[in-house]
Order: structure tokens, then C-alpha cells, then sequence
């Protein structure tokens, strides 16, 4: 039996496009939920996983696969459904599984033959086995896994040449901000995987680099910190010689110990959502837990970076309460907080948000033609109306913003910074050039999204 499993691509997408700009190499992951589900599939599949970021397979003059599976975040529903659409006309059952088949089940439903909503691992047998048996349902619903005794993910299936490797160690996140979907989709329930698992499968993991994908790796509790400094004990005396990358909130930084033992576990870097500039900013979205302790946001991220781990702060821009000038606030504001890199997002309703609920109950989601106009859910285009902010201004904004923060200058200083500190100048250079050089192309995309979409928000 051959079974194809599809991660499609959105060639929207900025930090996908390596043609455009070489630096994006770096950007490429692992589409880890296909490794994790052929991880799932017994040995009588014969298992391709087909990454469509490295460029589209030629599907045609490949042999007929008995199933394809098909997985998509939001951007990536458009894509799917093509490529289910060619699938199904040779007569090969598609079915649709992640986070946006989820969300928008009805619309899935009516494009593959069978969806998984939910997570995969206590269904996805009993798909293959009813494929097998000519009985694949309509719809199944994995709900939220317990993560004990899972079979690891296939890391061997992907070719070589991804910049790093991609592992999870944990699921779900309390906190549950107006714009994020892991709450919904994953559940408020910090769930997490037995260390031996992951140690194990962080030594398949054929790359030196590695992003651990959790969305936050240390948690919120006491006991979360207590985990991850168990599991950072079990990383470095496993001495793999990894480095990675990681998401986690600023309470990083309030544990010396927690950050040493990241650090000796091979931890060089975290991405910390700071979202923006304003106490009151952060209230609208929800995230109240950036203003616990009256933070000072400076010291937090420097204790982190003494110990050689680098910040990448994620802003968002077009809340409510932002009015002209908040792309300068937050290129300052990064830059006054000391973050080695910025990544700044248009704020965006995604399905199955309770951002979504709120602008769409206030008619303020101005690409809304679906399926076609998922590929611009990308939150690198601003795909709502915002409320001090017309189409121009928040365009204009996120422009000034990259331009400020990734001015020559600036960024000359961070790597100066880094270099005198000690901490992975390299690293520095290729974010922010990366970073840099996707800001400029962002400027000829907008260019054509005004043209082209430009009448949508009258
Ligand atoms: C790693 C990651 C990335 C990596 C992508 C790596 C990759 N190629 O997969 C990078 C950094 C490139 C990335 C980019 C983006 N991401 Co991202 N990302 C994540 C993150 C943190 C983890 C995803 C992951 O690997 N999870 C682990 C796997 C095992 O879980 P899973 O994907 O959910 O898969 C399980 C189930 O969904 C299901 N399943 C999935 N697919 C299929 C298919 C079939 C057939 C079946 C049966 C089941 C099934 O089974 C799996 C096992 O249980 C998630 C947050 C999250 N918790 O999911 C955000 C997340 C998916 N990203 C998000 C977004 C918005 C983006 C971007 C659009 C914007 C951005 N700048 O971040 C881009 C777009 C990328 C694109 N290609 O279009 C949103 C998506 C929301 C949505 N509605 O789509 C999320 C949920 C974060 C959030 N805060 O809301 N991302
Ligand atoms: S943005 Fe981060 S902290 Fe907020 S709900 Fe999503 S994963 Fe949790």
C-alpha cells in the first residue's frame, strides 16, 4: 500500500520563498505532523512524505498512491485543496487532517473524502485500516492525544538539506490569547511527552540544528519549570551535540538555573512573543501575563542572552488601540529591550480564534472570499480592518518598523552587541540579513496586494 503525504505550499509565504532570497534557506522546517503520522503508520505503507517548500513534485509521472494525506495551517488550505482536487480526479482518496481542516470542518469536508480533525494519534490507524478495507469514514475526530507511549516521529523520511531538524516535547498552553489558535486547537491542558521519548527521538533528528516546535517549552508552573529543567538535565547528559531553538514565554528568564541548564542542553536561541509595546496592548489580546511583576523587559532579555541564548521578539501590529507611529514604538521598543532579532506580524483573525468571533461579529474581516483568500492569512498580510488604522497606514506601518529595526546601523550595533558578548554572532548576521532582505521584497508584495485587494477594504 503507498500512502503520499503532502505538506503544501503557499508561495505567499515570505520565509518560504528560498529562490527570492538565499537567506530564507535558513528558514525551511520540517513539516513535523507528517513525520509524526508516518510515525503512526504500520510497516506495511510504504510511506513518502512530500514537502512541496522544496519545490512542487512532479505528482503526474509519480506511481498511484493507494491514499494521500494532506496537511495545512490556514495559509495552506488553498494549496490542499488543489492538490487534493488532482488526486482525487485519478480516483485516490485524500484525506485532510491539522489545524485548519479542523477549524473549518464544513469547507474541508465538501473538497477531500475523509477529515481528521483534531490530533492524529489515537485515529490515524484506524483510517489506514479502513482504507484497507474500503471503508475510509467521512470524519474522524482524534481530539487531544495523551502523549504517553506514542511511536516517535520518522525523521528519516525527509531528505537532507533542511537548515534543522524539527521535534516536540510538549502540547497545549493555558494562557490562551485572543489571536493564537493552540489553546483551541491543543487545548489549555500543558501536556507533555515522557523525556526518554524525547531524548530518544532528538537522537533521530539527523540535523545539528533543530527547532522544538512546543509553544512554550518551559510552561507557566512551578512544576512546568521543574519538567523542563529535568528534561534539559536529560538533554545535555545525553550529550547529543544538538543546537535548537525554542518558543517560551519571558518567565525564561526568571530562573538562573533553568537558563544554564537550557543553555548546556544546547539551547541557542528563543523566540518570546512580546506582542506589543503597550501594557494596554497586551490587555486587549489577552496576554496578561507579560505585565505580571511590573516586568522589566530590558533586564529579562539580557539575564537570557548572558547565557548565549538569543531573543527573537515577535510584535504584532493593527490592534485596536494602535494609531500612527506604532511601527517606530515597536522598533524602538524591540530595539530598547535589547532583542537580537524582530519578527513583526500584522495582527490576524485566524479560524477557531476568539479574535476571529470578534471581528467577524464586527464585520471587520476584509479578505473573507474563502477558500481562495486563505493563502493571505499568513500574518504577513493585513487581512482585517483595523481601527485606527486604514489599509495604507498599516501597511505603512510594518514598513517603518522593519526599516527601523533592520536599518544598517541597528543592525551592525546587534552584532556588535553579540560579538562582544560572546553569543552566536553568526546566528545574528544570517537573522536579521534574513530578516532584512524579506523586508525588502515585503515592499513589492504590498505593492501588488494594494493593487489587487486594495477595493476589499472600502
Ligand atoms: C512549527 C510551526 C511553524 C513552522 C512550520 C514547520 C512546518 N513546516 O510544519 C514555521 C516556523 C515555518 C511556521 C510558519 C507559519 N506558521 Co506556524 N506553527 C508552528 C507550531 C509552533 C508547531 C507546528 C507543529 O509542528 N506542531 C506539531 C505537530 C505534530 O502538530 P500538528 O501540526 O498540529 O499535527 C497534528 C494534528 O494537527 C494532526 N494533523 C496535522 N496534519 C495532518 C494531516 C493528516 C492527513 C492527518 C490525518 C492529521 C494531521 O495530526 C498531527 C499529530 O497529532 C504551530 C503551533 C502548534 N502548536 O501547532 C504554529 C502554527 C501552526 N503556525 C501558525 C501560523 C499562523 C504560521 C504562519 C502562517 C505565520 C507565521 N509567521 O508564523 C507561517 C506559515 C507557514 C506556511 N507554510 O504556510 C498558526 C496556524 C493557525 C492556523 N489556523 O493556521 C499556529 C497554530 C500558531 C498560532 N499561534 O496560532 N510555523
Ligand atoms: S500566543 Fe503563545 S502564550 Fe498565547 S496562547 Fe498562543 S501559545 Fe500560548
Amino acid at each position: 500500500m503507498r500512502l503520499y503525504l503532502v505538506n503544501p505550499s503557499n508561495p505567499l509565504v515570505s520565509i518560504v520563498k528560498v529562490r527570492e532570497s538565499r537567506w530564507n534557506r535558513y528558514r525551511v522546517w520540517k513539516p513535523l505532523s507528517l513525520m509524526v503520522l508516518a510515525g503512526l503508520t504500520p510497516p506495511e505503507w510504504d510511506i513518502s512524505i512530500l514537502d512541496e517548500n522544496l519545490g512542487a513534485p512532479d505528482y503526474p509521472a509519480m506511481p498511484r498512491p493507494d491514499l494521500v494525506g494532506v496537511t495545512a495551517f490556514t495559509s495552506q488550505a488553498n494549496r490542499a485543496y488543489e492538490v487534493a482536487a488532482h488526486f482525487r480526479r485519478l480516483g485516490v482518496p485524500v484525506v485532510m487532517g491539522g489545524i485548519h481542516a479542523t477549524m473549518c470542518l464544513d469547507e474541508a469536508m465538501e473538497r477531500v473524502d475523509s477529515v481528521v480533525t483534531g490530533e492524529a494519534e489515537g485515529v490515524w490507524p484506524q483510517v489506514l485500516e479502513d482504507v484497507r478495507n474500503g471503508g475510509l469514514k467521512r470524519r474522524y475526530d482524534g481530539g487531544r492525544a495523551e502523549l504517553n507511549g506514542v511511536p516517535l516521529a520518522r525523521h528519516d523520511l525527509l531528505p537532507t538539506g533542511y537548515a534543522a531538524g524539527t521535534i516536540q516535547t510538549t502540547r497545549g498552553c493555558p494562557l490562551n490569547c485572543s489571536f493564537c489558535s493552540v489553546t483551541a486547537f491543543n487545548g489549555a491542558r500543558y501536556r507533555q511527552r515522557p523525556i526518554p521519548d524525547v531524548v530518544r527521538e532528538f537522537q533521530l533528528v539527523r540535523e545539528k540544528h533543530v527547532l522544538v516546535v512546543d509553544d512554550n517549552l518551559i510552561g507557566t508552573r512551578p512544576e512546568h519549570i521543574a519538567r523542563a529543567k529535568d528534561l534539559f538535565r536529560a538533554l545535555a547528559q545525553a550529550n547529543l551535540r544538538k543546537e535548537w531553538i525554542a518558543q517560551a514565554t519571558i518567565n525564561l528568564a526568571d530562573d538562573e538555573e533553568l537558563l544554564a541548564l537550557a543553555a548546556k542542553a544546547g539551547c541557542r536561541g528563543v523566540f518570546i512573543g512580546f506582542e506589543t509595546p503597550a501594557p494596554e496592548g497586551l490587555l486587549e489580546l489577552g496576554k496578561k501575563f507579560n505585565l505580571l511583576k511590573g516586568r522589566d523587559f530590558r533586564a529579562s532579555v539580557r539575564r537570557i542572552q548572558r547565557h548565549g541564548i538569543l531573543v527573537v521578539g515577535s510584535f504584532i501590529i493593527g490592534l485596536d488601540i494602535d494609531e500612527p507611529g506604532i511601527g517606530k514604538r515597536t522598533a524602538d521598543a524591540a530595539s530598547q529591550y535589547g532583542v537580537d532579532s524582530l519578527n513583526a506580524l500584522f495582527l490576524t483573525p485566524l479560524p477557531g480564534t476568539r479574535l476571529w468571533d470578534q471581528m467577524k461579529s464586527e464585520g471587520r474581516i476584509a479578505l473573507d472570499t474563502f477558500p481562495e483568500d486563505w493563502k493571505y492569512y499568513t500574518l504577513t498580510f493585513p487581512v482585517a480592518r483595523y481601527k485606527h488604522l486604514s489599509l495604507n497606514d498599516v501597511i505603512e506601518e510594518m514598513i517603518s518598523c522593519n526599516r527601523r529595526f533592520y536599518s544598517m546601523p541597528r543592525i551592525l550595533r546587534r552584532l556588535w552587541g553579540s560579538l562582544w558578548r560572546r553569543r552566536s554572532p553568526l546566528i545574528t548576521l544570517v537573522g536579521n540579513f534574513s530578516y532584512r532582505s524579506n523586508s525588502h521584497l515585503d515592499c513589492t508584495v504590498y505593492a501588488d496586494f494594494k493593487r489587487q485587494r486594495g477595493h476589499r477594504y472600502d
